[in-house]
């Protein structure tokens, strides 16, 4: 590798804060220190205090805290040094400008400190996708998942899967050279099932329901039911704002409205869409449309009708009323006298959107099926469609090595295996998705 560029990047939130990081690495980081503060470089990982000046003009430029992480044990694997300074914005441009004069030094591209991690082989893939997604956590589900993946979890797991299928290879190579010999018995006996015992550990966990995709990606549950029965009305309660117009006219809400909730730390785009009858108008039209895609590909529904018209027959929504993943809401309780209330059934969730009845009943469902639908076990997840497609591909050759007709095809089928796992943690030919990972990071990661 030649000698790499030092480069420097403000890690820190842009805008006025208390504290700017600005973080350096490469083999200049050192000097810089020197440079900027007058004195020999402080001690390794031991915050120091100084002042920074220009080293043209002698001009201060702040009294900041240095660190000092020799590579390569360090975040990137080279020399990295990070400056707290205060965070003004004159102090950082300063600095950042200052630094941008000194020869050997560039800005940072987005996600270089940590692709620089990656090839000084400081984290795997995943564990740099896991970097991201802690970047980009909003909810503790997130956080938990990204962190278990940033320690290496899944890395270690399909790692280990990549080694199995090379120890299979391997063993599938012998059998090549025994081609003109009794094969021994036990290589030849255990290879099948070895195979299959495989296969059958990768289906395991890509069958998990899409769990960790969803904590990552969130849970869609959309509102539907006939016009007027108060679905904006619900949204609005369980937002705890006034998001959606309500109003007493039938078909009010013509688009899907989305807020977003966080339930069982789990992101949750929860939609209003328009009242489901025969449509008046075009544009009434196109909105039963989209609430019918909407609830279609929702992970969950809340099918509302109205408390005292429950009994009455909605042919509109009975394919959904039974539909796996919809929840039956029976708004407008308060329009009912208590015991006309004890008529209803149980067994479906009784509220009124307008005094606030039942509402903490109903979010408590939808907390379960959320935890249910993303899951967040100990047990780690598929986390993306990358990693999903890896795991199908290896899947795919294991199955084909398992019927192949000569040991030859086998064994290629196998390396294919290998090599499908091995790209969702770097070990082989990566150079192509490099760029589209590291390119979802954000500039000083
Ligand atoms: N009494 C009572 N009235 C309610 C309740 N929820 C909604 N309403 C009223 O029912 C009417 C319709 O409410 P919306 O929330 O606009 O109903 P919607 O289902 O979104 O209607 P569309 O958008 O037209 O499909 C309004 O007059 C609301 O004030 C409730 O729990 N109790
Ligand atoms: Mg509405």
């Amino acid at each position: 590798m030649s000698e790499r560029e030092t480069i420097f990047a403000l890690a820190s939130g842009a805008g006025r804060a208390a504290i700017a990081v600005v973080r350096l690495s490469g083999p200049g980081a050192g000097w810089v220190l020197e440079l900027l503060s007058g004195k020999r470089r402080p001690q390794p990982r031991v915050a120091t205090v100084a002042t920074l000046c220009r080293p043209d003009t002698g001009e201060r430029l702040d009294q900041a805290l240095l660190l000092w992480f020799p590579g390569p044990a360090s975040y990137t694997g080279e020399d990295l040094a990070e400056l707290h300074l205060h965070g003004g914005r004159a102090v950082i441009e300063g600095v950042l400008e200052t630094l941008g004069r000194l020869p050997g030094l560039r800005p940072a591209a987005p996600g270089e400190f940590t692709r620089r991690a990656f090839d000084h082989g400081r984290l795997d893939l995943t564990e740099a996708e896991g970097v991201i997604d802690l970047i980009d956590a909003e909810t503790e589900a997130q956080r938990r998942q990204a962190l278990a993946q940033l320690g290496g979890s899944l890395g270690r797991l399909y790692d280990g899967w990549r080694a199995a299928a090379i120890g299979l290879l391997a063993r599938a190579e012998a059998a090549i050279d025994f081609v003109d010999e009794a094969l021994p018995a036990d290589l030849e006996a255990g290879l099948t099932p070895a195979i299959t015992a495989l296969v059958e550990e990768i289906e395991a966990h890509l069958a998990d329901g899409r769990r960790g995709e969803r904590v990552r990606a969130g849970v869609s549950v959309a509102i539907i039911g006939a016009p007027n029965v108060g679905k904006s009305s619900l949204l609005n309660a369980l937002a705890r704002r006034e998001v959606a117009i309500v109003s007493s006219r039938a078909g009010t809400t013509r688009d899907v409205i989305e807020v977003t909730l966080d339930l069982a730390g789990v992101p949750v785009y929860l939609a209003d869409t328009a009242g489901l009858r025969q449509a008046v108008d075009e544009i009434e039209d196109e909105g039963i449309r989209r609430a019918i895609a909407r609830a279609e590909t929702a992970d969950l529904r809340l099918v509302v009708r109205e408390a005292p018209r429950w009994h009455e027959a909605e042919p509109e929504l009975a394919p959904w009323l039974t539909a796996p993943g919809s929840l039956v809401v029976l708004n407008k309780l308060d329009l009912l006298a208590e015991e006309e209330a004890g008529e209803l059934p149980q067994e479906l969730f009784r509220v009124s959107a307008r005094n606030g009845q039942g509402i903490e009943a109903l979010v408590a469902a939808m907390e379960r099926a959320v935890a249910e639908l993303a899951a967040v076990t100990g047990i780690p997840a598929v986390t993306r469609l990358r990693h999903r497609q890896g795991l199908e591909e290896a899947v795919v050759a294991l199955k084909r090595a398992l019927a192949s007709p000569t040991a030859e095809l086998q064994a290629e089928d196998l390396r294919l295996a290998a090599r499908a796992l091995g790209r969702i943690t770097g070990r082989v030919d990566v150079e192509e998705i490099l760029d589209l990972i590291f390119r979802e990071f954000c500039i000083g990661k």
